[in-house]
């Protein structure tokens, strides 16, 4: 297997990632400023088959009319050069001091219906260009003070802002569906729909909660301490896994936004094999197959890096996701992996606990199940899990 990535791959980019001129709260950028047209054609030549971007990534707030389309067209220009497309777009409501207190939940309802406006001209742009995914990360949607934020509320215009914008979608006849991204924190001290699980249980509330899905990013589950894999096959057992955003992190810290890889190295590579083969006991039916959609990187070069840096970095993206992909590929395959899984009973849990048509009273008759059921002896077998994970190691090292 090739670790040179094609089309075929569906990589895709932000703008907002090789385009990070590398600013933080302690000091100023450290590259210049990388235009749109350039980083398309970069993208292109190294394998991606897809950009995606922020409004305010491809033309500056407040851009008139005339610039805004200029700008636009440009980018078209460079799009039906390389053959790149456009997958996803997204909406900046969290750059401009108008949404220091929220775009969808800011106490003041005049910011919460500019930002409606806003996201409704991006999602005319997102449609034009043909993208399938409306991501919406509500990066200022919280607050530093329980005071401050009432949270109730804030849920409410939430709701009716993606019960809006969904049926505004409808309406225009767009083939585009929401992927909302979770983050615990940064830049607000607590953001509302922290993590995977706290989103799907928003979206269940919709009206449109079928046009509505997750856009996870590895980093942001993992600075809430959570295991992005977990969080992934539950989005997938929920059918919401709309589109996903690889990256890097070490532990519960700041966003970092690393290479993907570059963090916690063994969970990306189960994340990989959890997306290019489904589930690694066969799941339930649900969730048979993996993920079909972009595999997209939201990193940031660091800030270390020159403009080469930046290319060095986003190709280092792909090429770590090639060879996590070869190497599960080749766990998958491996016979000493399969008898492992059986010695571990990993493919006994797709098994239904009752047999077929078998009811809870055919349980309650089953003196095997209670009555005789030897619990000690269950309680003393091995399940043999450390010989199947240092496997897994193994094939990651390329030991095998
Ligand atoms: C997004 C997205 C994020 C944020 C962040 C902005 O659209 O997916 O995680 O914006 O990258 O810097
Ligand atoms: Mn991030
Ligand atoms: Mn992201
Ligand atoms: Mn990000």
């Amino acid at each position: 297997m090739s670790v040179e990535p094609t089309r075929a791959d569906r990589f895709s980019f932000g703008l907002w990632t090789v385009g990070w001129t590398a600013q933080d709260p302690f000091g100023p950028a450290t590259r210049p400023a990388l235009d749109a047209v350039e980083a398309v054609h970069r993208l292109s030549d190294l394998g991606a088959y897809g950009v995606t971007f922020h409004d305010d990534d491809l033309f500056p707030f407040g851009s008139p009319d005339a610039e805004r389309a200029g700008h636009i067209d440009r980018f078209k220009a460079a799009l039906a050069d390389t053959g790149l497309v456009v997958p996803m777009v997204t909406t900046n409501l969290f750059s401009h001091p108008v949404f220091k207190d929220g775009g969808f939940t800011s106490n003041d309802r005049s910011v919460r219906r500019f930002a409606l406006r806003k996201v409704m001209r991006n999602l005319d742009l997102a449609a034009e260009l043909g993208a399938s995914t409306f991501v919406m990360w509500g990066g200022r949607e919280g607050s530093e003070s329980d005071a401050a934020k009432d949270v109730v509320a804030a849920l409410e215009r939430f709701r009716e802002a993606v019960d809006t914008l969904a049926q505004y979608v409808v309406d225009q006849g767009y083939g585009l569906r929401f992927a909302l991204e979770p983050k615990p924190n940064e830049p607000r001290g607590d953001i509302l729909l922290p993590t995977v699980g706290h989103a799907l249980a928003f979206i269940s509330s919709l009206e449109h909660a079928d046009m509505v899905g997750l856009n996870p990013e590895v980093g942001h589950e993992q600075m809430a301490g959570l295991n992005f894999v977990h969080g992934i096959a539950q989005a997938m057992w929920h059918q919401k896994l709309f589109h996903i955003d690889l990256n890097g992190q070490r532990g519960v810290k700041y966003d970092q936004d690393l290479v993907f890889g570059h963090g916690d190295l063994l969970n990306a590579f189960f994340l990989v094999d959890l997306l290019e083969h489904g589930p690694i006991g066969g799941g339930s039916a649900a969730v048979s197959s993996g993920y079909d959609g972009p595999r997209h990187f939201d990193y940031k070069p660091l800030r270390t890096e020159n403009a080469d840096g930046v290319w060095v970095s986003a190709a280092a993206n792909m090429r770590t996701y090639l060879i996590l992909k070869e190497r599960a590929a080749a766990f998958r395959a491996d016979p000493e992996v399969k008898e492992a899984l059986a010695a571990a009973r990993v493919p006994e849990l797709a098994e239904p606990t009752l047999a077929p048509g078998e009811s809870y009273a055919d349980l309650l008759a089953d003196k095997a199940a209670f009555e005789d059921y030897d619990a000690d002896a269950a309680g003393a077998q091995g399940y043999n899990v450390v010989r199947l994970n240092q496997l897994a190691i193994d094939h990651v090292t390329g030991a095998r």
